[in-house]
């Protein structure tokens, strides 16, 4: 028998090889010493921080899986979801920020570009001089991306795209834009491009207002003929399976980021509980106080395993785009009620900026949306679990 650890039950520790020890010590390290203590503020003046790119480049934390020769660290799956639940442990906000960058940009750059797209790009987006965003939403295409109506018109020597996509991450300060359009030189079917800051015709205005994710700049790209060179083109991939590709990546560092915040929450409610007196005794003394922190403890245990065996699962290339959609939506939605149930935990207190936990459930609210919905997710598992689409 050993000695029970509450804040690591299962003993992930030791289940995490040296290097993913390491990678994640330094995560902690840089968000706990430079994101922590400008949150409250970012957040509620939902100020733009485009300057965290670099300094998160610089502490190895942009495209983490992306190969050494490209600037990447060549780490696991399991490094990257390490990172994600470290930076979310602070903001989901800043996790979107680093995940877009590494899951939905470096990422299709790297699978489905050219060498010359990998060389002129990687580097500078893994060090986070370059900043990059993803392109897939519309106003009138969100969970049903094949509805996109963003074009690709075939001309000599390259293309011309028009559209407009919406809710996008980074890119109201973007250098590189990752777009999906649908293109008449393919049948119709969706193609990705690269598209670079200052071009004619292309422009990112920021979307402003958002109560959840105030942290992370949020805009639009609206694209009126815009002309790229056929260089601009993903030549590697063809149709949805392109940004799905990249989703399966995000979505599974989501599993680990919501993890994250719902530790914090965690944390943070169980100090509470044993700081707080009512009725002469600590709060961490009650019966109801404890159950909620049993409840929330278990469901932190199983869905850092469940995360923990996707990626050792993707990093021996085994994994299905369903596992994933499993600790997507079981993480979020586990996290979500367990920053509820903190903010309940705090009293009056829960609803402060000083004790975060609110600004933790208000961006899962966020974070149960984007990366396919919590029921989108169901009926994703619905299909394959009865080979019914009911979307
Ligand atoms: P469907 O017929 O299912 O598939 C079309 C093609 O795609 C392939 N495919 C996948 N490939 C790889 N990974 C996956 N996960 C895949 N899922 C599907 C499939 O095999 C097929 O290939 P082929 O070669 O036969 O053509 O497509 P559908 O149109 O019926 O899709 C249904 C549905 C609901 C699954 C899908 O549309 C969906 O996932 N919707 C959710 C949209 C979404 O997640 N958007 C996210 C936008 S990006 C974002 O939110 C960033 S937030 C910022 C941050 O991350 O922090
Ligand atoms: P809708 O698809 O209109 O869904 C509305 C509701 O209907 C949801 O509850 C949904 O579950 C439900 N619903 C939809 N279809 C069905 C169905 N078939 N059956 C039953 N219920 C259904 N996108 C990008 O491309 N890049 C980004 O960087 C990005 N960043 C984002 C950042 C933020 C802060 C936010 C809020 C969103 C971001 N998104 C991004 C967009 C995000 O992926 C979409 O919001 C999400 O996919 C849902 O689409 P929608 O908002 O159009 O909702």
């Amino acid at each position: 028998m050993v000695p029970f650890a509450w804040d690591d039950p299962f003993n992930l520790d030791d289940q995490l090889t040296e290097d993913e020890r390491m990678i994640r010590d330094a995560a902690h390290a840089f968000a706990q010493g430079e994101l922590q203590p400008r949150v409250i503020e970012n957040f509620s003046k939902e100020v733009d921080d485009p300057e965290l790119f670099p300094m998160m480049g610089e502490a190895g934390l942009l495209g983490a899986t992306v190969p050494e020769e490209y600037g990447g660290a060549g780490a696991s799956y399991v490094a990257y979801g390490l990172i994600a639940r470290e930076i979310e442990r602070v903001d989901s906000g800043y996790r979107s920020m680093a995940s877009v960058q590494s899951s939905l940009v470096m990422y299709p750059i790297h699978a489905y570009g050219s060498e010359e797209q990998r060389k002129k790009y990687l580097p500078g987006l893994a060090s986070g001089q370059l900043i990059g965003c993803f392109g897939l939403t519309e106003p009138d295409a969100g969970s049903d991306p094949g509805g996109m109506k963003t074009t690709a018109k075939k001309v000599e020597g390259g293309y011309v795209i028009s559209g407009s996509k919406t809710w996008i991450s980074n890119a109201p300060f973007a250098d590189v834009f990752v777009v999906w359009a649908k293109s008449d030189a393919h049948g119709g079917g969706i193609r990705g491009f690269v598209l670079e800051k200052g071009m004619k015709g292309l422009s990112a205005p920021k979307i402003e207002g958002k109560l959840s994710l105030r942290a992370s700049t949020t805009g639009m790209i609206v694209m009126d003929e815009v002309e790229v060179g056929d260089d601009a083109l993903l030549p590697e991939v063809q149709g949805l399976k392109g940004p799905f590709g990249c989703l399966n990546r995000a979505r599974y560092g989501i599993s680990w980021g919501a993890m994250g915040a719902a530790e914090f929450c965690l944390h943070a409610a169980r100090q509470y509980g044993l700081d707080r007196h009512q009725f002469g005794v600590p709060l961490a003394s009650k019966q109801l106080y404890q159950l909620k922190l049993a409840d929330m403890i278990t469901e932190i245990s199983l869905g850092l395993q469940s995360s923990l065996r996707v990626g050792r699962l993707m990093d021996e290339g085994k994994f299905a785009p369903e596992m994933i959609s499993i600790v997507k939506r079981n993480n979020v939605g586990k996290a979500l009620d367990i920053a509820r149930k903190s903010r309940d935990m705090h009293g009056g207190n829960g609803i402060s900026e000083e004790y975060q936990v609110i600004r933790h459930m208000v961006n899962l609210e966020t974070v149960n949306t984007y990366e396919g919905t919590h029921d989108v997710h169901a009926l994703i598992l619905g299909r394959a679990i009865t080979g019914i689409a009911a979307f």
